[in-house]
């Protein structure tokens, strides 16, 4: 098989940037590990920037976004028992966010490209990479009992962090880490969002929680917990009487409960690997950075790496100019150190760590307490929260 740009993975990254690609009239091949139905069945993130919302709109799939995701002119701060707003939308000149599930967003682009009839393998085992340190770059994998391999000119690492791409160049990458001393026990129920118009973010000395929602009848919550914590010590009752503990009373009694429909515990991590290029072979997304949920950057950072990748190929393809190629890595780590500054600042403040004894504690509030009361340190906030402009 022959094609322009082989992308490994088809998670959020592969998929917008299949999408596109295509868009520009540039052919791609998606090969991805799992089934699509294993894909569609993770549960992450849930919030999307403006900037997100405008590249599904741009690769023709912004349709179902715009009508069911649910905007967010503010977000909610929790600590020492109260809750404080934050008027992104005023902060910020009118800016916004949208809830609207991963798992959406990923189906929307894996029907557009059914659709419109474009190449995806599923079910790879053994994908490897070759050659692309010179013009032919090729992608190896294994199906049905045989070896296939695509030539390409381009390949597209947007495998994830436990991906093949940056092992594969592993010996020429630099890595920036922090692991947190805690993980998140994520419940999603179909209840109504007790906070359906902002997402909410608690301290607590009992530890961080988090309201958020995918639908006006779909929520989705967190509380920090133990990293050697197991699901199922967390039943849901035990979930939700901690969930109330750790908000405000008012909020805490509002709360509607119901079982479960996935639970799940995830670490937290702070990771970039530099650079982002290596010859013919580009990393974006998770395969190259992670953050800790608290901010939802992940995501979203994905996808302006993509919108960098996809107008560096259409200038190559196009306009035949390897400018925006040569400087993508650098474009990207720009917005990428940026974030994860953003998600480890927030992450800091409202986390309770194993050192976070009284004084620490009272530190966090007075921050928060001067972050809700200060123009502007809630801009900064806000702006960051919403994203930095491209
Ligand atoms: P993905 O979504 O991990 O997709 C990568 C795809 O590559 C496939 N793959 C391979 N394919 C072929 N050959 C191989 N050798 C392969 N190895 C892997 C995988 O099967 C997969 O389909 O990365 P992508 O596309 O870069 O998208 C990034 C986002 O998924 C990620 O940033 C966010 O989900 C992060 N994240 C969250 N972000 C938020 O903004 N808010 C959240 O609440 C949030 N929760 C989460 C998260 C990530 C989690 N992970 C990674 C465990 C919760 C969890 C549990
Ligand atoms: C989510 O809805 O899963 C979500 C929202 C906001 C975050 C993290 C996760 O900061």
């Amino acid at each position: 098989m022959r094609t322009q740009v082989a992308i490994i993975g088809a998670g959020p990254s592969g998929l917008l940037l299949g999408q596109l690609l295509h868009k520009a009239g540039i052919a791609n091949v998606i090969v991805e590990r799992q089934t699509g139905d294993y894909v569609l069945g993770r549960i992450r993130a849930g919030i999307l920037e403006q900037v997100t919302v405008d590249l599904l709109a741009e690769s023709g799939v912004g349709d179902r976004v715009k009508r069911e995701g649910v905007v967010h002119h503010s977000i909610e701060l929790v600590f020492a028992g109260s809750r404080h707003p934050i008027d992104v939308h005023g902060l910020t000149g009118g800016k916004v966010v949208t809830a609207y599930g991963q798992t959406e967003l990923t189906k929307d682009l894996m029907d557009a490209r059914q659709a419109a009839g474009l190449a995806t393998v599923y079910e790879a085992a053994n994908v490897s990479l070759h050659d692309f340190d010179g013009t032919r770059p090729r992608v190896r994998y294994e199906k049905d009992g045989g070896t296939h391999e695509i030539e390409c000119d381009f390949i597209a690492g947007c495998d994830g962090f436990h991906g093949v791409s940056r092992a594969t160049v592993k010996d020429a990458i630099t890595e920036f880490e922090r692991e947190y001393p805690f993980g998140w026990l994520g419940v999603l129920a179909d209840v109504p969002p007790v906070s359906p118009h902002a997402i909410v973010y608690g301290n607590s000395e009992r530890g961080f929680s988090l309201c958020s929602m995918r639908s006006m009848t779909r929520s989705r919550y967190y509380v920090q917990c133990p990293l050697d914590d197991k699901v199922e010590a967390w039943s849901d009752q035990r979930f939700w009487d901690e969930l109330r503990r750790r908000l405000d009373p008012e909020l805490a009694a509002r709360i509607v409960t119901g079982p479960s429909i996935e639970k799940s515990i995830a670490p937290l991590r702070s990771f970039v690997a530099e650079p982002m290029r290596f010859g013919r072979l580009f990393l974006a997304g998770d395969a190259s950075h992670i953050v800790p949920p608290t901010g939802a950057k992940g995501l979203n950072l994905a996808a302006s790496d993509v919108k960098y990748l996809s107008s560096a190929f259409v200038e190559y393809f196009q306009e035949k100019s390897a400018a925006a190629i040569d400087s993508y890595s650098e474009r990207c780590l720009r917005r990428v150190w940026k974030a994860e500054r953003f998600s480890w600042w927030l992450t800091g403040l409202m986390h309770r760590f194993p050192d976070t004894q009284g004084f620490g504690q009272r530190m966090q509030e007075a921050e928060l307490d001067y972050l809700v009361h200060s123009r502007a340190a809630s801009t900064a906030l806000a702006e960051n929260y919403v994203g930095l402009p491209l």
